[in-house]
């Protein structure tokens, strides 16, 4: 049994180390300024897009904007914008959201036929009184600001979902994971430029040391429609705290709303965790709270602290993430649970 003197020596001692663990990670030298850090490898052709802006010195918000719209006007991207995986119903319906330094946000849920969703969701963040706005409201609100109305099923995508339509089972998985089973694969005939790729969640810290997100995904393959996932919800999908870092996810959005999940990540930065150890410390709570269904699914986080550094952390096997830096691009895997 720990004597009462003893117990006062320990905590006497740790406080101090603790507070001084903390306020390294969070106030230590910035190794990375500017950086811009995205979910998926192919997403290094977003942060390309990105980097024109931070490289020159420009805001974090308005990188990853224009970096997320890269993958948004991509019909071989499949899981968002144009070309995105519809509903069940064959409708394609978009959901991104928007965050920057000082808190200001925006979300659009359930957008149809508009190709630049996290525009939209700029839109309700800059020129509304609103933070969120769902389905047919949003669209009003694009066309009525400029936005072309347009058809986002591309042929390609359309033919994967009738060829769903034959057994209509949904099956809440990322386009990776249903890579990974080979007769999915055969029946569908994947095109090259899906692999390993889905939802891109964005963040950012420009040169000034402002932080900014951005997520923009066509959501879960096959969902009900109207559905809505993690991607446009501010805490789950995305979020950023100027004092600390951001984070953002990808993967079975439900999972992730559960622990709102990048607000999350975001206080065990606080806390004193690198990013990489946050993320993992946010799949574990994940894990803790739903068990072996969970493990079966995929979820991946990413985050970046105000020291520039990045990490990333995931359920399964298979998740990378991308970042570019003044040192160059380079992808990594991110560590996983299962
Ligand atoms: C969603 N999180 O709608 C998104 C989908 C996704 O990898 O990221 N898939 O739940």
């Amino acid at each position: 049994m720990l004597s009462r003197k003893k117990f006062l020596q320990l905590t006497s001692l740790s406080a101090p180390m603790l507070a001084s663990l903390k306020s390294f990670a969070l106030d230590g030298p910035v190794i990375n300024k500017p950086i811009v850090v995205s979910t998926w490898a192919p997403n290094v052709k977003a942060n390309a897009e990105a980097w024109t802006i931070l490289g020159k010195g420009g805001r974090a918000l308005d990188a990853v904007e224009a970096g997320v719209k890269i993958p948004e006007a991509d019909p071989d991207d499949i899981s968002v914008g144009y070309g995105g995986l519809p509903d069940r119903d064959g409708k394609v319906t978009l959901d991104a959201c928007i965050m920057d330094e000082m808190g200001n946000i925006g979300s659009v849920m359930a957008l149809e036929k508009i190709m630049h969703a996290i525009s939209v969701a700029r839109l309700v963040m800059e020129k509304t009184p609103h933070v969120q706005i769902a389905g047919e409201g949003a669209l009003q609100l694009a066309l009525a600001n400029g936005f072309k109305e347009m058809n986002l099923l591309t042929p390609n995508s359309e033919r994967m979902w009738k060829e769903w339509l034959k057994d209509s089972k949904y099956n809440p998985m990322t386009i990776p994971d249903m890579l990974k089973s080979s007769s999915m694969n055969d029946k569908y005939k994947w095109p090259v430029a899906a692999l390993n790729h889905d939802t891109i969640g964005m963040i950012a810290m420009d040169s000034n040391s402002n932080l900014s997100g951005a997520c923009t995904t066509s959501g879960m393959a096959y969902k009900m429609h109207g559905r809505v996932g993690d991607s446009p919800i501010i805490g789950a999908g995305l979020y950023v705290d100027n004092e600390v870092g951001a984070a953002t996810s990808t993967g079975v959005g439900e999972e992730v709303v559960r622990i709102c999940g990048s607000h999350t990540v975001v206080e065990l930065m606080r806390q004193g965790h690198s990013p990489e150890t946050a993320c993992k410390k946010a799949v574990e709570r994940m894990i803790r709270l739903r068990g072996q269904k969970a493990k079966e699914l995929q979820v991946g986080f990413i985050a970046i602290n105000k020291r520039g550094e990045h990490g990333g952390y995931a359920i399964q096997k298979g998740f990378n993430y991308c970042v570019q830096t003044k040192s160059g691009s380079k992808v990594f895997d991110a560590k996983h649970l299962v």
